[in-house]
C-alpha cells in the first residue's frame, strides 16, 4: 500500500459518487469549502485524504484521483445515525455553538463516535509515511489526534476546528469531556478559527486536567514523566480569493448578475445565503425584515430580500422544525407585503453551482450575515472578494469569526432585532463613497490573508514543532 507525505483525514472525502453515462459508478469532485481550502495545501505534496465516500455501507478500495490518494472510510446506516447526525450534529454541534439548540447526550452516540473515531485513525496510521504528517479536519473526529498518536508515535499531528469552542460553563456540560479535551491533545498543532477559541479551549484544558498553558504553548505530561508541548492558537481559514475574483470578471457571470438584477426589479437587493442551520439566525433576520415592511420603513418597491437556504442535514429532527418554520415565516411575510409586481422575498431552498453564487453577490446591495454562533463564516468573505468596484455594504453579526477581521461591515448583535433593523437601513441607504472607504479595506484584508495564508502558517507552526522535536531526538 504506498504511503503519504500529508494525510488529511475529514468526515467527507472530497468527492461524489455518482452514475457515469454507462450506468458505471463515478467519482466525481464535490465543490465544498474545504476541498478549495485544502487542495491548495495538497498541490505540491504527495497526499492521500481519508473520509467517508458519501454513502452509507460504501465498501470500496483507495483509488487515486489527480495525484491524490483517497481513502475511503465505510459507515453503516447506523453509524451514520448515530456518529454523524447524532454526536457529531446532535451533541457538539449545538454544544459548541453556545446551546443555540438543546444539546443531547446519549451513551450510545457516544460509543458510535469513539468506534468510528478509531476506524479513521486505523486508515490514517495505514496510509501515512514514516514522519509523515497528518492533519485532521473538523469537530466529527476530535477523537483521532490521540488515536493516532497511539498507533503511529513517529507522525506529526495538526488538527483544525472549523466551528467555534465554547466557553468552560458550557464544554462542562459534555459528560465525556475529559476525554474529548484528551483526544484533542494527541495533535502536536490545534488551530482554531478565533484567538477567543483557543481562550476557553486552553481555559477547559487548565480547570479539567490542570495542565499548565503558557502563550499558545500547553505542557501535556507523558508517560515517562516528562511532557510534550502542545501549540493551540487561532488560524483564521480563508477563501481562494484569486478564484473568486476571476469568476467575478467572467462576462457569463457579470451577465448573469445583470439578468438577476433586472429580473428581481426591485430598486435595491438585500441578500442572505447559508446552510439551513440555525446558527445562520436566518428566523432573526426574517423577523427583523418582517418588521421593517411592517413600519413601512421598506415599501413594495424599495427593497427584495433573496435568501439562499441551502438543504443541510435533513435527517436531524432540529433541522426539520427549523425549516418549517422559516417556511411558514416566509410565506406569511409574502403574503402581507408582496404586491403583484414585487415579492418582498425570494427564498430558495436549493443549492447552487458556484457561478451562479457569484452572480448573486454581484447583484446584491446588501449581504446579510446574521448568524448567532460561527466559526468564520466565508460567505462574508466571498462578499467582499467580489466586490471589485467596492460598492455593497456587508452587515455581519459580531457572533461570526469573520467579524474579527471585517471590523468595517456594519456590526450587529443578531438578538437585538431593532439594532438590525436600524443597520440594514443604514446599509440601504449608505452613500457610494463611505461604501467604498468600508469595502476597501476589508478587500484588503481578504486578499491578503487568503486560504493559502491559512494553509502556510499552519503549517509553519508544524515545521516548528518538527524542527523541535528533532532537536529533542539529538540531545537524548
Ligand atoms: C463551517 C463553519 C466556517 C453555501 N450554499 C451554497 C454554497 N455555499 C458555500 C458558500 C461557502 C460555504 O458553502 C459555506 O461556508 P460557511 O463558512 O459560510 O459556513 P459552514 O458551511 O457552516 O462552514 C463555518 C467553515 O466551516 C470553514 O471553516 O467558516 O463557520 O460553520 O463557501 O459559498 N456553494 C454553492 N452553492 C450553494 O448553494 N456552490
Amino acid at each position: 500500500m504506498p504511503q503519504a507525505d500529508l494525510v488529511v483525514v475529514a468526515n467527507r472525502l472530497p468527492v461524489d459518487r455518482i452514475e457515469g453515462p454507462d450506468g458505471e459508478p463515478q467519482w466525481r469532485r464535490s465543490p465544498g469549502g474545504l476541498v478549495t481550502a485544502l487542495e491548495q495545501v495538497m498541490q505540491n505534496i504527495d497526499g492521500a485524504w481519508v473520509g467517508w465516500g458519501g454513502k452509507p455501507d460504501l465498501d470500496v478500495e483507495p483509488f487515486d484521483l489527480d495525484g491524490t490518494l483517497l481513502v475511503p472510510v465505510p459507515l453503516s446506516r447506523s453509524d451514520l445515525r448515530d456518529y454523524y447526525e447524532g454526536f457529531s450534529n446532535g451533541t457538539i454541534w449545538p454544544l459548541y455553538h453556545d446551546v443555540i439548540a438543546t444539546p443531547e447526550f446519549k451513551r450510545s452516540w457516544w460509543d458510535a463516535y469513539v468506534r468510528v473515531n478509531r476506524r479513521f485513525a486505523e486508515a490514517a496510521a495505514e496510509h501515512v509515511a514514516e514522519g509523515g504528517f497528518v492533519w485532521v479536519q473538523d469537530y466529527q473526529l476530535q477523537l483521532v489526534p490521540q488515536m493516532l498518536r497511539e498507533l503511529r508515535p513517529d507522525v506529526i499531528i495538526g488538527y483544525f476546528h472549523h466551528i467555534p469552542f465554547p466557553a468552560y460553563a458550557l464544554f462542562q456540560q459534555l459528560p465525556w469531556r475529559r476525554q474529548v479535551l484528551e483526544g484533542l491533545l494527541g495533535a502536536d498543532v490545534v488551530g482554531f478559527q478565533r484567538v477567543a477559541d483557543a481562550g476557553n479551549f486552553q481555559r477547559s484544558i487548565r480547570r479539567l486536567l490542570s495542565y499548565p498553558t503558557k502563550g499558545d504553548t500547553i505542557r501535556v505530561p507523558t508517560a515517562d514523566d516528562s511532557h510534550r508541548l502542545v501549540v493551540s492558537k487561532a488560524y483564521p481559514i480563508s477563501i481562494d480569493a484569486k478564484q473568486f475574483i476571476e469568476l467575478a470578471q467572467d462576462p457569463q457571470v457579470l451577465a448573469r448578475a445583470k439578468e438577476l438584477r433586472e429580473q428581481v426589479g426591485s430598486d435595491k437587493v438585500l441578500l442572505g445565503v447559508d446552510r439551513l442551520d440555525y446558527t445562520k439566525g436566518i428566523r432573526h433576520r426574517l423577523k427583523a425584515y418582517g418588521e421593517l415592511l411592517h413600519d413601512g420603513r421598506i415599501k413594495g418597491h424599495d427593497a427584495t430580500l433573496v435568501n439562499v437556504a441551502s438543504p443541510s442535514r435533513p435527517g436531524v429532527e432540529a433541522y426539520q422544525d427549523l425549516r418549517d418554520e422559516i417556511e411558514m415565516t416566509v410565506a406569511r411575510i409574502n403574503g402581507d407585503y408582496s404586491t403583484v409586481e414585487n415579492t418582498a422575498i425570494r427564498y430558495l431552498h436549493q443549492g447552487f453551482p458556484r457561478e451562479e453564487m457569484v452572480a448573486l453577490y454581484l447583484a446584491a446591495d446588501v449581504m446579510l450575515i446574521t448568524a448567532l454562533r460561527d466559526g468564520m463564516n466565508l460567505v462574508a468573505k466571498e462578499y467582499v472578494a467580489v466586490r471589485g468596484d467596492n460598492t455593497g455594504v456587508l452587515v455581519l453579526s459580531e457572533f461570526a469569526g469573520a467579524a474579527d477581521e471585517l471590523g468595517s461591515a456594519l456590526l450587529i448583535n443578531p438578538h437585538d432585532i431593532d439594532g438590525m433593523k436600524d443597520a440594514i437601513m443604514r446599509a440601504l441607504e449608505m452613500p457610494p463613497a463611505e461604501q467604498a472607504r468600508r469595502m476597501r479595506t476589508m478587500r484588503r484584508k481578504v486578499l491578503e490573508n487568503d486560504v493559502e495564508k491559512w494553509g502556510a502558517l499552519f503549517l509553519a507552526d508544524v515545521e516548528r514543532i518538527r524542527a523541535f522535536r528533532a532537536g529533542e531526538e539529538q540531545a537524548s
